[in-house]
């Protein structure tokens, strides 16, 4: 996948090797199958698909996303074409291409979540469930991971709906208290394979002072945040997930726009990384590029492959 001869980017996670380390994450040119394809056809090493729920959804109403000088907000607001239109792609899906497809689902109430679940493994399908804790943006929804009694309660029932290896969404957290609090209980689930760090930094606001208005149009402006607003609270997110599940894998998100926010995810524990913002205003030629830049990165620095540097941020 690099270009940088003899610099290797692959990743060898959930009992396959994926041909690099850089992915799209979810919501971003993920909805329609056509944008699937063309992430497949890309440089990404990886697909996942847009959060579904079971039934389509239009979403919340526009403008709803909008760029920044600094990243981006959007309240998207979960549209997406259903879990039937997502698990026919993965029917479908070209696994051979040795690029795992991960569906990220996203249902309205514990029981859709499971449902989604149990018609995953009744299909036997090798696409991996990144089951979303952490929707900012449906108006009287909470962000599940913030509530961790009902954390607790979903991986039980996540458990008892699937019997594959699936990882979970998190939303950004910003206390070493509540880190260990939803460490203790991911640990419980020996099959939560891996958590996603982070999710958008939820109900930011923008202010646009030449309008003296807010830039989006749902929940009076409020919206989740992501490029590099992000990036070093995706960093400790990552460092402190990374070393508070061991055995489990850790996938960077946040912040990431060139092979220097990579490394420094890997760097603090990321498997993987994927890429949201950066995508969202580049497209899929991102991933060349930035793992380009990566490949660079490393043969400065003398790196051959990942497992020499991951993991190994140094303390003052
Ligand atoms: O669709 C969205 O509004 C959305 C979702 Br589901 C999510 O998980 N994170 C985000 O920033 N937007």
């Amino acid at each position: 996948m690099s270009h940088d001869h003899a610099i290797d980017l692959s990743v060898t996670w959930l009992g396959q090797t994926m041909p690099g380390c850089l992915y799209n994450a979810s919501g971003v040119w993920c909805r329609e199958e056509d944008e699937l394809e063309v992430l497949l056809a890309s440089d990404a090493a990886a697909v996942i698909s847009k959060s579904a729920t079971l039934a389509p959804r239009d979403g919340n109403p526009e403008p709803r996303y909008c760029r920044t000088a600094m990243g981006s907000i959007n309240s998207m607001g979960l549209p997406n074409r259903g879990f039937d239109y997502y698990l026919d792609y993965a029917r479908r899906y070209r696994y051979g291409s040795g690029k795992p497809l991960f569906l990220s689902l996203s249902g309205l109430s514990l029981d859709d979540n499971c449902a989604m679940l149990r018609r995953l493994a009744e299909e036997g399908l090798p696409a991996v469930p990144e089951i979303n804790l952490s929707c900012p943006n449906v108006p009287g929804k909470p962000q599940l991971g913030y509530d961790f009694a009902a954390t607790a309660e979903a991986l039980g029932a996540f458990d008892a709906a699937y019997s594959g290896l699936y990882g979970v969404k998190l939303p950004p957290y910003f206390d070493p208290a509540h880190f260990a609090a939803m460490a203790e209980i991911l640990n419980r689930h020996p099959r939560l394979a891996f958590v996603t760090c982070i999710n958008s930094i939820g109900n930011g606001l923008v202010v646009d002072i030449d309008s003296e208005a807010v830039v989006i149009k749902p929940k009076d402006g409020l919206g989740g945040l992501g490029g590099d607003y992000v990036l070093p609270t995706a960093l400790a997110n990552v460092r402190e997930f990374y070393r508070l599940l061991p055995g489990k894998d850790v996938v960077g998100c946040g912040g990431v726009k060139s092979g220097r926010e990579a490394f420094m995810h890997i760097l603090a524990g990321a498997r993987a990384v994927q890429v949201g913002t950066c995508l969202y205003h580049e497209g899929p030629g991102a991933f060349a590029r930035i793992a380009g830049e990566l490949a660079a990165l490393m043969r400065v620095k003398g790196y051959r492959r990942l497992d020499d540097f991951r993991g190994r941020l140094r303390t003052l």
